[in-house]
């Protein structure tokens, strides 16, 4: 029988023989321009000033049964004390429709599934907007495709104001005073430390979308002054990135009143426990966001009704949100698009690029009951090559071996020509949409610069050429390649999310274009839930991605774009050791990131993105594959849905169009509401009351 023997001390050869490979010179070509495809609206551009402000006003509102059932009842204080001293109030002059009326609901359709409401503990709702509207955070960054560039910085939120020390490397943050959260539990600087100190500077704990200590700055320190001040402290001067960081994804604190009794720090429980604690059945949690879950039938659907303290305005003082319910039908994402265009559902992010067609063919209709707007090619798809050596994932000895060959210039070189990205965008979809993608910025955004763009195009011979030069040769003549020195045939198994189409497609082609190059892709599919398990445990040798919000704006996830601390990026993270084995190229980008981030100098920033953009497509840092355009489906009765709103750019479209402000005119309303003139009952009761 024969021994297969994994050649780790093979990585050695490996890179002696690579010298003999082919000149980069001619392997490199001119990247074709992306197909013209013009995004259908653009934004009106404002200042951040024109959007909101924090103010009393002299008299507030509330829907008229929410009085009468409630306040009128004794069960609920009068709106003017459950609102904050200086309530949010968002300006009419930015609401395209004006001020709204009360009433109807929105109804999302979710391919996600809520593992429970521990956001900060590391549980998802499931995507598609819960989350989003739950977690509020000290900073906003969603609207922010409606702000001039040169005016461009993070909106206040949770966090009303902020000052720099004269030395820029300290930060006075100001949060709003007398916020409550949707249990009437005063909100302030203790649920900030309890997420600061027990999430992020807890390495047991991994919060949902990933805050570690790094997100914010290496030994960067926050501590509170009072009730409604803190101060953080960075090494830098002026790193105004971070400010983007505090947004949501990183900075959204939780209901400490009700977290910190099961965190491990301060109860008998393991951090399992903790991050289980509060499974999906437990209704009404404390949020701060404009709706709480009162209702969850597993896969049927998650209900939320108005938040009795949300603590934002319009100018006329009546208390947001518009709509009293919001609704995530738990389905598929694929059903998503197909219920917006239909009218039985209300939103979608049309991003798989297999449903434009039809959904453009009914969405032209004169009966259509949503709008269909495309916007930007902000929607990318890239192979990730896992590049830790040192054991992040605990590879067993054959994973380790691909993780030698991943991190081999010339064997990323290869998988790179070995892909005619053409044809993968067009089994996707035909037409104008999709552009080949080399990795790295994307053409189009504000730091890309084509100049900086190494591309490699297909090239199936030199790709064959430069894995027999790295001695992968087929030796038992079984049409699969073996490793060097008589190993194992070299097999690679490929993760991807099945709540895709577009994942499983583009994964699919991957594993086709490979075998001509005779290496052997297993295919490793898991539903959402337990892909995202897997990529931020790193257990995948390669990993069909979409990719986050930083390769769209680079100011939004900064931090992630190079392996800038043990815990954040995609595809290289710490080892069992907890060091990240960064490849010579790789330190040079994370000086780069780190530049970046400590300059505001906008000439200083575009040039370090200029060669952030030559290191990674020049080493293949990851191995783009296709980008493309997303379009916006919302139904047509909603008002105050903002122009050119992308689905995708500082975040999603359910952050983007500010939900909170969005409403049904009276005679639109379409009678959706499951649970009317209802209102949430306290953590862990059992739905309205
Ligand atoms: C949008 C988004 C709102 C996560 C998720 C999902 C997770 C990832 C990503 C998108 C879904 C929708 O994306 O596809 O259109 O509604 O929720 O959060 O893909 O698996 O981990 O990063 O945002």
């Amino acid at each position: 029988m024969r021994r297969h023997t994994y050649a780790l001390g093979g990585a050695g050869l490996l890179l002696s023989v690579s010298m003999l490979a082919i000149p980069a010179q001619e392997l490199t070509g001119e990247l074709p321009d992306p197909p013209e495809f013009a995004a259908q609206s653009e934004p009106n551009f404002v200042s951040v000033g024109d959007i909101l402000e924090y103010k009393a006003l002299p008299e507030y509102h509330e829907p008229a049964w929410v009085t009468s059932k409630y306040v009128d009842a004794g069960t609920l204080p009068p709106v003017a004390e459950r609102l904050p001293k200086e309530p949010m109030v968002y300006k009419a002059g930015n609401m395209p429709d004006g001020i709204g009326v009360y009433g109807d609901t929105m109804r999302h359709v979710i391919g996600g599934r809520p593992e429970g409401w521990n956001y900060i503990g590391g549980q998802s709702q499931g995507w598609g907007g819960i989350d989003i509207g739950l977690s509020e955070c000290l900073t906003r960054t969603g609207p922010l495709f409606t702000v001039k560039a040169d005016e461009l910085e993070p909106l206040p939120n949770l966090a009303k104001s902020w000052e720099w020390s004269e030395d820029g490397k300290q930060l006075t943050m100001h949060l709003i005073e007398g916020a409550k959260w949707s249990d009437g539990d005063p909100f302030d600087t203790e649920d900030l430390m309890f997420y600061w100190n027990d999430h992020i500077l807890d390495p047991n704990v991994s919060p949902l979308n990933g805050g570690t200590p790094e997100t914010f700055g290496v030994g960067t320190t926050l501590e509170a002054v009072d009730a409604y001040t803190v101060k953080w402290t960075f090494k830098e001067a002026f790193p105004t990135q971070y400010l983007y960081a505090m947004a949501y994804g990183t900075f959204c604190p939780g209901p400490s009143h009700i977290l910190k009794p099961q965190h491990p720090s301060y109860s008998s429980n393991t951090y399992e426990q903790y991050k289980n604690a509060f499974p999906p059945e437990y209704m009404n949690i404390a949020v701060m966001g404009a709706w709480v879950p009162v209702e969850y039938r597993p896969d049927d659907i998650v209900v939320m009704r108005r938040n009795p303290y949300y603590w934002k305005v319009d100018e006329a003082g009546n208390q947001l949100p518009y709509l009293n319910e919001m609704h995530y039908r738990l389905s598929t994402w694929a059903d998503r698009d197909v219920q917006a265009v239909a009218g039985s559902g209300d939103f979608s992010n049309l991003e798989q690029a297999e449903s434009y067609v039809e959904a453009l063919r009914r969405s032209a209709e004169a009966t259509a009951p949503a709008r269909l707007q495309f916007g930007a090619r902000t929607i990318g798809y890239t192979l990730d090559l896992n590049l830790s050596g040192n054991g992040w994932g605990e590879p067993d000895a054959r994973g380790q071996a691909i993780r030698e060959l991943n991190r081999n210039l010339d064997f990323r070189k290869a998988v790179s020509i070995a892909i005619d990205r053409q044809r993968l965008g067009d089994s996707l979809v035909r037409g104008p949409f999709t552009a080949i993608y080399p990795g790295g910025l994307y053409a189009g955004t504000a730091y890309y610069d084509k100049a900086s763009t190494v591309y490699f195009p297909h090239n199936l011979a030199a790709a064959n050429a430069l894995l027999d030069g790295l001695g992968l040769v087929d030796t038992d003549g079984n049409g699969v390649r073996n490793l060097a020195n008589g190993g194992a045939d070299v097999e690679i198994t490929l993760l991807a999310n099945t709540d895709y189409a577009t994942d499983s497609n583009l994964a699919e082609g991957v594993i086709a274009m490979m075998e001509p190059l005779g290496i052997r892709v297993i295919a490793n599919f898991q539903a959402g839930n337990a892909r995202d398990d897997m990529h931020q445990s790193g257990q995948f040798d390669w990993h069909v991605r979409r990719q986050g919000s930083e390769m769209v704006s680079v100011v939004q996830g900064t931090s992630a774009l190079a392996p800038t601390g043990p815990r954040i990026h995609a595809f290289h993270r710490g080892g069992s050791d907890g060091t990240v084995d960064l490849l010579p190229f790789e330190q040079e980008m994370v000086n780069v990131v780190n530049a970046f981030i400590a300059t505001s100098d906008n000439a200083e920033r575009a040039e370090l993105m200029k060669q952030y953009q030559h290191l990674y497509t020049e080493n293949v840092y990851s191995v783009g594959l296709t980008q493309y355009p997303g379009a916006l489906i919302i139904n047509k009765r909603f008002a105050n849905i903002p122009d050119g709103a992308p689905i995708f750019m500082f975040n999603w479209a359910e952050d983007n169009i500010i939900r909170e402000r969005v409403f049904v005119p009276e005679e639109a309303q379409g009678g959706y509401e499951l649970h009317p003139e209802t209102l949430p009952g306290a953590p862990g009761g059992a739905g309205p009351v």
